[in-house]
This record gives C-alpha cells, structure tokens and sequence, in this order.
C-alpha cells in the first residue's frame, strides 16, 4: 500500500488540534498521560510528550523532562509514575507503598519501578531543535543538559548497575509494566511463573470503567499478577537484590537495553560536545562503556533464523521468542549493518508493515503472521503510535531515511481523524484505548516538523568488544550440571563457569571483563 503526504489543510487540522490536546492536558509543570485513564505523569509517556511539545516550546520540554527527574530516586531510577494529585487511578500511591524505600524521593509520591529509558532520546531531540531555533531556546537546551547530565547518568548507571548485576548486557525488568508492554506475548512464560498468593490484599479495578470494551484491556487474571508482582517489590522494600532472590519474574529485556545503549551513545555524544561529562567522573567515558555492553548484549540476543532480538526469562534461563516488536531491538541500537539491513527489510516487508491485512502500513505490536497476534487485545497486536515512531527514529539514525519516511506518512495517515488514541486496531483502523492520548498527540507534532535528523555517528560493530570465551571455559560450561535456575539458552555469553550469583537464581556464570575496543 502506498500512502501520501497529508495536505496542507490536513497538516493544519492535524497539528492544530494535537496541540490543543497536549494543552489540555498540560496540568502546569508536567502533562497526563491521557485525561481520564491515565491522570498522571508516566516515565516513558513523559519522554515523547517532550519532544512533540519541543516542536512547539523548548521551554516547557524542557519542564517537563524537568518535573520527570523530580521523581528521581537515590538510586538513581527515574520511577514509572508520579503521582502529582489525588485521582481513582488504580493501582495509586496507597497501593505502592513506597515510603518502605528509603530511596524514594521527597516531596513527589511515586510507584516503585521504572519504565524504558527513551528520556535522552527526547533530550537529544529537543536539544536540537532548540539548535535549529537558535538564541534563548538553545541557550536553555545547552544549560539543561549542562545541569542534567549526572542525573540522567545516573539513571542509565542505575538500570546498568542494579538491573545488571553480572553484565549480561541485558537489563533485567521486574514487572511486565517495566517494559511499557504490559501484557505482551512476550511475557507469557514468565507470567505462568507468576502465582498470587491468598495474602495479597483485595483490589477493584479502576481501568475498565474508562475504556468501550474491556477486552481492549488486560484480564483480570493478568491484573491479579501484575499485582502480585507490585506486591512482592514492596515486601522486598523495592531492595532490587531482595526482589532478584525471591520474586517471581525477572527477565532481561531487550528493547530497554537497546534504548539504554542508544540513550547512553546520545548522552556521551551531548557530554563531548558540550565539553561535560569528561571530568573525574568520566560521564562521558561511563555512558560510552554502557552503550558498548547493551548493545552487546542486545545483538547477541538474536536469533540468526528469524533475525529478531529475544527477551531471556533470568529465572528459567530460556530465550522468549515470540515475534513482537521488541525484536527490533537491533535497529534500536545498532551496531551490525548487515542486521540493520535485514531488519529494515522484515520492518517493511509481509510479516510486519506490509502484511496485507493491516488497514495502514504502521507497526504493530506483534506481527500479524504470529499465531500470538491479536487485534483487539493491547499489546498482542494493536499498533502503538509510538512505536512507529521509534522505528522511524531507528531507521533514520540508520541511515535509512526513506524507510524512515514511509512509516512517518503511513503513521500521519494513521492520526489523520485526530482522535489521538493510545493505540489503534491494525485490521480495521478503529480506535482503541483512551482518546486524547498525550504521547500520540506528541509524536503527530514530531512526525509533522518532519525536521531532518541529526547526522548519525557510524557505530561500527567491533568484535573485540565481545567477551570472549576460551575452549576450555566453553567445555567448562558445557559439562556443568544444570538446574531449574540455570539458563540453558545463554551458552553464548563468554562467562566463565562456575560462579554462581547469590541466591541460586540466573545464570550460573560471571562474565569475563569486557575487551575495550580496539
Ligand atoms: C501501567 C500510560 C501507560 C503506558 C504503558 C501502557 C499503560 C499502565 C496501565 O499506560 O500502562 O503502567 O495502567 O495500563 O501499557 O506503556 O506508559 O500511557
């Protein structure tokens, strides 16, 4: 299917009334996710509004992202939602029970756990627009990032540190919400691990009564997991390395890391040109060498026949291959040309964009061609707006901008009636979810400057940064007796055998330290 430019007219209509939607839901200093289902400030929601708003106003972008990092904890996490004002949203602040954590932030009330590091991504994104505007915008930009950086390396550190404790490359999410994805395919193995107990205390949805069906939302099964799991953070006291020994889902994901790893490139690259971030510290030295192991870790997920990234279950040890969107991890991060090639021609072809199914060659949750998709039901299927940004975004600093533009057409096609909806049905067009959602509005102001994106650094894929891993480690490991708690499927990690982490749980291996490149 081909799709044109939007016309003039569209264009007006279009902006103007994604604009009047981001103001609508402009509460002061930060913006709701959506007006009714989602009246508060969420992490990776925050992200996109940003740099849609920045098309418009690079200061209050630059207040957004601002009031997000107001939530920051000690540790370093940027939590998933903050909790400005009181509202019916389930599950809220009474159910987090986050003052258990001494982290925990004063003065804003938070949730406990985090969500995808887009932020950096929009702040690099800003930032040049405010280039582009020149004069008081660029001078704001260039100062925010001056007063920011050690807090969002300080983020990034966090889900490199606390959420890679033995630097597999991949970061290890807690609850299927981390992901953004809440109830994606992806997670359905783990999920069957996952058993709530009678102890957890009663709860009464709140979602439903704000949707037109409530089969475009999760079930109520799902709900009393994702409960449970909120449940278990807060026994553990949001303590990372308590939840790890104990609780039931544990799992690296692979489009986090590959936002991590491109987020961190993108840092050190506004450190180096800002001349910030090179001190003692060594900020921008620290992001590169996070960049390095994520990216790794991503491409090293890949399964060669498909030519997709995949999850792996940490408690089990399995790879999780299902066909969703996050198997475009590659693209995300880069570093394997040839794999950014294959990728882009999957994103385009049969099984993806092009299936002749799908009402606009946009992407969607998970391929149409997978018996797992879905149309109706949230993440197994439906296209997220946002998604097929980040697509278009990962072509584009892949240096693929036609590819890049005809998801960017296909997606303002999509947006054309100007509902804005948090996420669409891929066969008939029809809108699902909240109306008016902001990131939607966010990402139709982006796609509209249709500004053209920054030049890409080439990021070679260099396979000194491989661990390595002798003969004699690789037969160590093969011999090595296996249990229910050790992974089967990361044969190929270059960690030396024998050294299992604390609690008996993940893999029963220590990785090598990481060559630097040559
Ligand atoms: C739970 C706000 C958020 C998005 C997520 C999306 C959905 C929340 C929910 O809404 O999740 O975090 O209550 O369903 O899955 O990606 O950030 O838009």
């Amino acid at each position: 299917m081909t799709v044109s430019q939007p016309s003039a007219v569209e264009i007006g209509l279009m902006s103007g009334r994604a604009g009047y939607v981001l103001r609508a839901n402009d509460r002061g200093a930060f913006t709701v996710a959506s007006p009714t289902l989602y009246p508060h400030m969420w992490s990776w929601d925050a992200g996109f509004v940003a740099l849609g708003i920045a098309t418009v106003s690079v200061p209050r972008a630059l207040n957004e992202l601002r009031s997000l990092l107001s939530g920051q904890w000690a540790t370093g996490m940027i939590p998933h939602i903050l909790f400005h004002e009181p509202s019916d949203y389930f599950p809220g602040p009474e159910r987090w029970r986050t003052q258990v954590a001494a982290a925990r932030p004063a003065g804003v009330l938070t949730s406990g756990i985090c969500q995808p590091p887009i932020h950096v991504i929009a702040l690099s994104r800003i930032l040049h627009d405010a280039r582009r505007k020149g004069g008081a915008d660029q001078e704001l930009a260039e100062e925010f990032v001056r007063e920011t950086f050690d807090q969002w390396l300080a983020w990034h550190s966090y889900l490199a540190t606390a959420r890679d404790p033995y630097s597999y490359g991949l970061v290890e999410i807690h609850h299927g919400w981390e992901s953004g994805m809440d109830d994606s395919p992806r997670w359905d193995s783990p999920y069957a691990n996952v058993h709530p107990q009678p102890d957890m205390p009663p709860f009464v949805r709140a979602d439903l009564a704000h949707v037109a069906d409530p089969s475009q939302r999760p079930t109520d099964a799902e709900y009393a997991r994702y409960l449970w799991l909120l449940e278990q953070k807060v026994r553990t006291r949001y303590d990372d390395t308590a939840y790890r020994a104990t609780g039931d889902f544990v799992v690296g994901d692979v489009l986090v890391s590959a936002l991590l790893a491109a987020a961190s490139d993108l840092l050190a690259d506004m450190g180096e040109e800002l001349g910030i971030g090179g001190g003692t510290a060594g900020g921008v030295e620290q992001s590169r060498a996070i960049a390095r192991r994520f990216r790794t870790g991503v491409l090293r997920s890949v399964d060669p026949r498909t030519g997709l990234a995949r999850d792996l279950d940490l408690r089990t040890g399995q790879w999780l291959d299902v066909e969703s969107a996050a198997g475009f991890a590659p693209l995300v991060c880069g570093g394997d040309e040839a794999l950014t090639r294959r990728q882009r021609d999957l994103l385009l072809g049969p099984r993806w964009c092009g299936h002749s199914r799908l009402r606009w060659p946009v992407m969607p949750s998970v391929s149409p061609a997978s018996p797992a998709f879905r149309e109706q039901t949230y993440w197994r299927g439906p296209q997220w707006p946002v998604l097929n940004w980040l697509m278009a975004w990962a072509l584009n600093r892949s240096g693929e901008p036609e590819a890049a533009n005809q998801l960017r057409l296909a997606g303002l096609s999509q947006l054309i009636d100007c509902d804005f909806a948090e996420y669409y049905q891929p066969v008939t067009g029809e809108t699902l979810g909240s109306r008016d959602q902001s990131w939607t509005a966010a990402i139709a102001l982006d796609f509209l400057a249709a500004r053209r994106p920054a030049q890409r650094r080439p990021v070679r894929w260099l396979t000194s940064e491989l661990p390595r891993i002798t003969p004699a480690q690789r037969d160590a490991h093969r011999d090595a007796p296996r249990d229910a708690h050790q992974p089967s499927a990361v044969p190929h990690t270059g960690h030396v055998a024998g050294h299992r982490p604390p609690h008996g749980r993940g893999p029963a291996t220590t990785p090598q330290p990481q060559q630097r490149p040559s």
